[in-house]
């Protein structure tokens, strides 16, 4: 019985990350028109987060995040190909060390092999840089101690990571990181999943552009080239079928995981968290890939289940990807690793305790204009649960969402007045038009006053967050005020004003 209390007091662990996953596709989060049983049931049984962000929106800077539980800052990586910061304890090796049986399972893409990362077992490493795998597209063949594997990435990362639980020592709980490639490009799901949704049932995204209104530095990378501009109506329907159709094989896979569970009597002794790298954008604002500042990009579903974790809870407030260490150590009763400084354990949210964890989140991106050519830093962001303020270095544009009244971010509020209120009158309608923002006003309209002061507000709340992350983008472009210099007595009129 010993045995039997310690393992309910030390949960297992089954982290699943998704690659390219909207935080908007999960039908029980709110999509009418995705079909996502297993992580609806998730939702139901377990604890969901609406927004939940990471610092750089691309693979390996927000996969450090998560094994670092340090901001990209801190980490050192905000870009592909950079070594995590060696100083910083991993999170497999955090459990490795409190004497879990640690499992790795599928993409990897951060520096080294997870085989020397604090995991005791590794299957299905994608992409191998110890060469036993070969890849065309989600179709992969492995070479394993137990033979040859081939088949879509979604089944084989699935059927590794239950022969791995099925296989794991009996006398420790385990952690298994299941790391899936799906759903990013090729979206190559099988049949039925490949040809479930139809493009013309599929409606366009509330922020559907054809094109971005601007330059905002990051315009040719990879994934915006995939498909041409402007950005046809019906393309965008048939990529967002087709994304929703790995959305979907991969739900039915993760169905596979809770029945393996519920068979090996472990599911109410397992903490299962769900949450992928970062969104994308499938025609939002224009844009089809995930280098951008907009909440379709920087934000992943979240959702935790598992004992002490409320069934049915939702939470509107921010978590981030650097939260997921410190909650799982807390959730398993394991110490916080020093080197894991970024993020909050969410636990006194699920527990009702506390509403948030933070007010603000920073968000940056950072990257060549063409695949050879010179790094820049070209986006950064503050959020907090009611505004965005983007700063955009290499053109010195700002722009301004109201989260709140414009969920979809389509109104710029610091394109003049007049210029909106004309567009706006002109088309009797959402449109877009080049280099605007022609999304009908917003009610109630705002006084300039009030972005004014909200403008400065966050202005500052961005040089604070900069500052504390060592933000080298202050020594070497420091963003100028929105609004032109702020003097003090201005803001004090304003204040009194607003
Ligand atoms: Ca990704």
């Amino acid at each position: 019985m010993s045995t039997c209390n310690e393992r309910k007091n030390r949960p297992n662990i089954l982290f699943i990350l998704t690659d390219d996953q909207r935080f908007d596709t999960v039908a029980a989060l709110g999509n009418p028109h995705i079909h996502t049983p297993n992580f609806d049931r998730l939702v139901q049984e377990g604890f969901a987060f609406y927004r939940n962000f990471c610092t750089t929106p691309i693979c390996t800077p927000a996969r450090a995040e998560i094994l670092t539980g340090c901001t990209s800052f801190a980490n050192h990586v905000p870009w592909f190909g950079m070594p995590i910061n060696p100083k910083l304890t991993l999170m497999p090796r955090a459990f490795q060390d409190a004497k879990y049986h640690t499992i790795h399972v599928g993409k990897w893409h951060n520096d080294g092999h997870p085989d020397n990362k604090g995991y005791d077992y590794v299957r299905c490493v994608h992409t191998d840089n110890l060469n036993n795998v070969t890849t065309h597209g989600h179709y992969q063949r492995f070479q394993t101690p137990e033979g040859e594997i081939a088949g879509h990435s979604t089944e084989l990362y699935t059927d590794a990571a239950i022969d791995a639980i099925e296989k794991a020592p009996t006398d420790k709980p385990w952690f298994c990181y299941l790391a899936y490639l799906a759903p990013h490009d090729p979206h190559d799901s099988p049949e039925p999943f490949a040809s479930m949704y139809d493009p013309g049932n599929i409606p366009l995204l509330p922020n559907h552009m054809p094109e971005h209104p601007f330059d905002n530095g990051t315009m040719v990378i990879r994934d915006e080239l995939l498909e041409n501009w402007p950005r046809e109506e019906a393309a965008m329907r048939r990529y967002r079928a087709r994304y929703y159709g790995m959305i979907s094989h991969l739900d039915h896979h993760v169905g596979r995981l809770l029945g393996m569970l519920t068979a090996r009597g472990q599911l109410d002794n397992t903490v299962i968290v769900f949450t992928g790298d970062q969104g994308l954008a499938i025609g939002s604002h224009g844009l089809l890939g995930k280098e951008n500042m907009y909440d379709h990009s920087i934000a992943s579903p979240l959702i935790f289940r598992g004992p002490d974790i409320r069934a049915g809870g939702k939470s509107t407030a921010m978590s981030h990807h650097v939260d997921i260490f410190p909650t799982l150590c807390d959730l398993a009763g394991i110490s916080r690793p020093a080197s894991v400084k970024g993020g909050y354990s969410l636990r006194p949210i699920f527990d009702g305790q506390k509403e948030r964890v933070r007010t603000e989140v920073l968000c940056e991106f950072y990257s060549p204009e063409e695949p050879s050519s010179e790094l820049r830093h070209c986006q950064r962001a503050i959020r907090t649960e009611e505004w965005k303020l983007c700063w955009y270095p290499l053109i010195e544009r700002y722009t301004l969402f109201d989260l709140i009244n414009d969920p979809y971010e389509l109104t710029d509020l610091l394109v003049p007045w007049r210029s909106r209120r004309r567009l706006a009158l002109e088309s009797g309608q959402q449109v877009w038009v080049k280099d605007s923002w022609a999304a009908r006003d917003v009610r109630p309209l705002y006084t300039d006053l009030k972005i004014r002061n909200i403008t400065n507000d966050l202005y500052k709340r961005m040089i604070a967050q900069m500052e504390i992350n060592d933000d080298p983008l202050l020594t070497q472009n420091k963003p100028l005020p929105p609004l032109g210099e702020m003097s003090t007595k201005g803001d004090k009129t304003a204040m009194e004003n607003g």
